[in-house]
């Protein structure tokens, strides 16, 4: 970056110094990951400087020739990646963010004033589903279903809330879900009420394109997600949908939605695209479930409350409603010990969004520097020292050390 420092020092000191961030700090950030350095050199390139209004092949620009060929390339490997047997899908890979893939899939589905139904965001949802602070809960007339005592989604209660709202759309998907959808349950229950079903698999995209989680097709109806979490592309928005629902999405993403798509950023997802489908990215996910299994164990061995006891995913949620501690508390405790990590709301919480009484961990990251079970193991017990010791800094700094010890023996790819 010899350019960028001699124009700009302040910022790449800054960017070095986030280097530094990453590769020391052990990232448990469930919707984090690192990208290869592929990914990053495809999204850093010549095409920033590309406007293509359109889709391939019917541009408001000329000049588009090259950047068709990456868009369509990106939209192949897309459909490669999520298609099932007898369902046919198209894909938009224009979607600057998932919140832009979700409030097009509305765009193309609603009206204001529509019932929209989706997992309650205290609960594990999104934003995007319908919270009254979103544009998808000021737009919609959003209601929300929500977990049981034993943290799982109940479709009684699901399909209750169905008949009585009657929604025009059911969002299924979660930003803080530790378990597995039942696509075809809400399936069944969209078609009693007479919904669209739309999945939200921005946290399970990589598990689901390498068959580690259900395929939401062809139950759903649209699929959107992000692609830079289990997928580890840039960041960036996604839609599939079924064939025939294409020609509205399109008009819904541009110009409904958005207006020139960054090609520099969809030439990083069809990159990704195209490491995903690679059989070394089904080994990859395969141990990114490993070492949250690993995880999830022995923090519960430790003594710790998981939401619904336990994870199906990459990711878990710490209940710390018993503690003395709050989500805030852990995550800054994690932080000083050298472990990244969120806080976050569980069901039934009592404190506000910006206190909480959890956190969520994920192992997409740490399993992307070729991190393994017993690294795993050993992450998980550190967690338990830090908490234990969350008012001690000689605790956190003795942690600290370990787990930069750690890191140092497992390069993040690209940096
Ligand atoms: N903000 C993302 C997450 O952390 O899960 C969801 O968009």
């Amino acid at each position: 970056m010899s350019a960028l420092e001699a124009t700009d020092p302040d910022i790449f000191h800054i960017i070095q110094s986030e280097r530094r961030r990453q590769r020391e700090d052990l990232e448990l950030i469930a919707s984090e990951n690192y990208t290869s350095a592929a990914v990053m050199e495809a999204t850093g390139s010549v095409l920033t400087n590309k406007y293509a209004e359109g889709l391939p092949g019917k541009r408001y620009y000329g000049g588009c020739e090259e950047v068709d060929k990456i868009e369509e390339l990106a939209r192949s490997r897309a459909i490669q990646l999520f298609q099932v047997d007898g369902c046919e899908i198209g894909a938009n890979v224009q979607p600057h963010s998932g919140a832009q893939a979700n409030g097009a899939i509305y765009l193309a589905t609603l009206k204001p004033g529509d019932v929209l139904l989706g997992l309650d965001l205290s609960n594990g949802g999104h934003l995007t589903h319908g919270s009254s602070a979103n544009s998808s809960g000021k737009i919609y007339h959003a209601v929300h279903y929500r977990v049981d005592a034993s943290g799982r989604i109940d479709m009684d209660q699901v399909r209750e809330v169905a008949l009585r709202e009657r929604p025009k759309l059911i969002m299924t998907g979660a930003s803080a879900y530790p378990r597995f959808w039942d696509f075809a349950a809400f399936r069944s229950v969209a078609d009693e009420v007479g919904a669209i079903l739309v999945a939200d698999i921005a946290h399970v995209a990589g598990l689901v394109a390498t068959g580690h989680h259900p395929n939401p097709f062809p139950h759903a109806d649209y699929v959107s997600t992000t692609t830079h979490k289990t997928l580890r592309g840039p960041r960036g928005g996604l839609v599939l949908a079924k064939a025939d629902r294409m020609k509205g999405l399109n008009s819904a993403v541009f110009p409904g939605l958005q207006g020139g798509p960054l090609l520099h950023v969809i030439a990083g997802k069809a990159v990704a695209f195209g490491e995903a489908l690679r059989p070394s990215f089904k080994d990859y996910s395969a141990k990114v479930l490993e070492n949250a299994q690993v995880m999830a164990e022995t923090l519960m061995e430790q003594g710790f409350a998981l939401v619904s006891g336990g994870t199906d995913n990459h990711l878990m949620l710490l209940d710390f409603s018993e503690r003395p501690y709050s989500g805030k508390d852990a995550e800054e405790a994690l932080g000083k010990a050298g472990i990244t990590v969120n806080k976050n709301t569980v069901p039934n919480e009592k404190r506000s969004p910006f206190i909480t009484s959890g956190v969520r961990i994920g192992s997409p990251a740490m399993t992307t520097r070729g991190m393994g079970k017993a690294e795993a193991r050993q992450i998980a017990l550190w967690i338990t020292e830090a908490l234990e010791g969350w008012q001690k800094p000689e605790v956190l700094a003795s942690v600290r050390q370990r787990v930069q010890a750690l890191t140092a023996g497992f390069p993040v790819p690209g940096l």
